[in-house]
């Protein structure tokens, strides 16, 4: 039997539609779009794309030959995702040419190849290939990345690259027929996905029908949509209700957070595609990394009485995992927590402008402290906080720190882009003049090691501006 279809995915043009209403329709209510129209200006689209409209493979030898990267085998898979080899760029695309035009599209055992996951804006930064929309500028996880690495500790995660993650901006090539198996995005962030050239099939579950791609302990998912999905394995598979739909060259798509998603490269294709989460989804990552958390711990729980340090190795474990450990995410919660709150008490000193408070940018900010506090709430409960000082942040220190003036500025930018506002500034040294009148220095002479007096300093900070938590 195929796959039951329930509709498409809505097709919107991106130049007539507003942050605020993007916001809204999709990000708010975590629903899918494809958007048009917002890829005109890209160098992306002149330069690797050929006359034909099809994939500038000399570009890409000629210009970035000399990468390494990752390449999927799309005919193997090895444990929950497609066999990894790694190869330079130059020879991907030989493999790539040569195969084409001897009309098989795969290397010379016949395998098809797809290049993913290329942190191409990381490794060529003065090759701007393209401008991330409005739409998804308000990205924690890059803009913290950009200043901060995830692992404060490299030293401990050493032996393991896998979770040694740059950033989350990637380039996509692929023949056609290169495909990426059923799955949901990494941290259960958004994604989005911009055709250069070529097409790509989407399927698309919504998160309340995941248990239908599962097994009956939910421990294994679905991995092709399309091969026989054994009932006796999957037994609600049959059940699932997708959403599909065709992204032409030039469309981006946005898919939202937890959303299980098949794709499929109808023609040869490039795309570029960001992975990011912000305050709409944060608390989609903290489940997540609990649930793992649980995960990891129930496969070494026999090993836990011979343990010197069971804990910590259930949290390299879920580094491991899932990409980040309990403080990797609390020291990320605490420098957005502080980020968000210098923003909105710098807004509060433009005495000039008295509705300062219902501007757009003071409650983007507010919906952040707010939504940082009651992930921070849930994070509370979790008993291995108990357990271990997990994290030392002390908060003077860290604001007066150069990365974080430059993380603060870099956020203060952004949202005065998304909310249409004058730039707002960071800088320490006037941070505390300005604000006479309430006692800072007091407020930031404290250290936070527990997610409590997180919600503690956050409570007492929005006091202090007459907000009440
Ligand atoms: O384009 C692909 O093959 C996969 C992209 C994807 O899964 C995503 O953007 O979340």
């Amino acid at each position: 039997m195929g796959l039951k279809i329930g509709g498409k995915v809505e097709k919107v043009n991106g130049k007539e539609l507003s942050y605020a209403d993007f916001v809204e329709k999709y990000l708010a209510r975590n629903q899918p779009v494809i958007l048009t129209g917002l890829t005109d200006d890209w160098r992306a689209c002149k330069d690797w794309v050929s006359d034909d409209g099809k994939p500038n493979l000399r570009f890409f030898s000629a210009h970035f030959g000399g990468s390494t990267v990752q390449v999927a085998d799309c005919d193997t898979k090895e444990f929950t995702d497609q066999k990894r080899l790694e190869m330079s760029v130059f020879e991907f695309i030989d493999i790539w040419v040569k195969l084409s035009s001897s009309g098989n599209g795969g290397d010379d055992d016949g395998k098809l190849l797809y290049l993913k996951d290329w942190h191409f804006v990381k490794e060529y930064p003065d090759y701007v290939a393209y401008t991330t929309p409005n739409f998804f500028l308000d990205d924690w996880l890059n803009l913290y990345l950009d200043k901060y690495s995830m692992h404060d500790d490299p030293e401990s995660y050493k032996a393991r690259n896998e979770i040694s993650c740059s950033d989350y901006r990637f380039v996509y090539m692929g023949a056609k027929g290169t495909w990426t198996p059923l799955h949901a995005d990494v941290f259960r962030s958004y994604s989005w996905s911009a055709n250069v050239c070529g097409r790509k099939q989407w399927y698309f579950l919504t998160p309340s029908q995941h248990h239908l791609v599962f097994d009956r302990y939910m421990k294994s998912s679905v991995y092709d949509i399309f091969e026989d999905v054994c009932e006796s394995k999957y037994p609600g598979f049959e059940k699932a209700i997708w959403l599909e739909c065709t992204q032409e060259q030039n469309e981006i798509i946005f898919v939202p957070s937890g959303w299980y998603h098949q794709v499929h490269n109808l023609e040869d294709t490039i795309s570029i595609n960001h992975n990011w989460f912000n305050a709409f989804n944060v608390s989609w990552v903290w489940d997540l990394l609990l649930r793992e958390y649980h995960e990891a711990k129930g496969y070494i729980e026999d090993i836990k009485d011979i343990c010197d340090d069971f804990e910590g190795l259930c949290q390299k474990n879920l580094a491991a995992n899932a990409g980040m450990d309990f403080r990797d995410f609390f020291i990320l919660m605490i420098r957005f927590a502080l980020a968000n709150l210098v923003l909105f008490y710098q807004l509060s000193t433009n005495k000039r402008n008295v509705e300062w408070s219902s501007s757009q940018l003071a409650r983007l900010l507010l919906l952040n402290l707010k939504n940082i506090k009651c992930v921070t709430e849930n994070m509370k409960s979790e008993s291995a906080w108990q357990n271990r000082g997990i994290a030392t942040v002390n908060l003077m220190k860290t604001i007066e720190d150069q990365p974080f003036i430059e993380f603060c500025n870099a956020l203060g930018r952004t949202y005065c882009v998304t909310c249409n506002h004058i730039e707002i500034n960071f800088d320490p040294n006037r941070f505390f003049l300005e604000h006479e009148g309430i006692d800072l220095y007091d407020l930031f002479r404290s250290r936070i090691c527990k997610p409590d007096e997180l919600v503690s300093f956050l409570d007492n900070a929005l006091k202090l501006v007459g907000i009440e938590g």
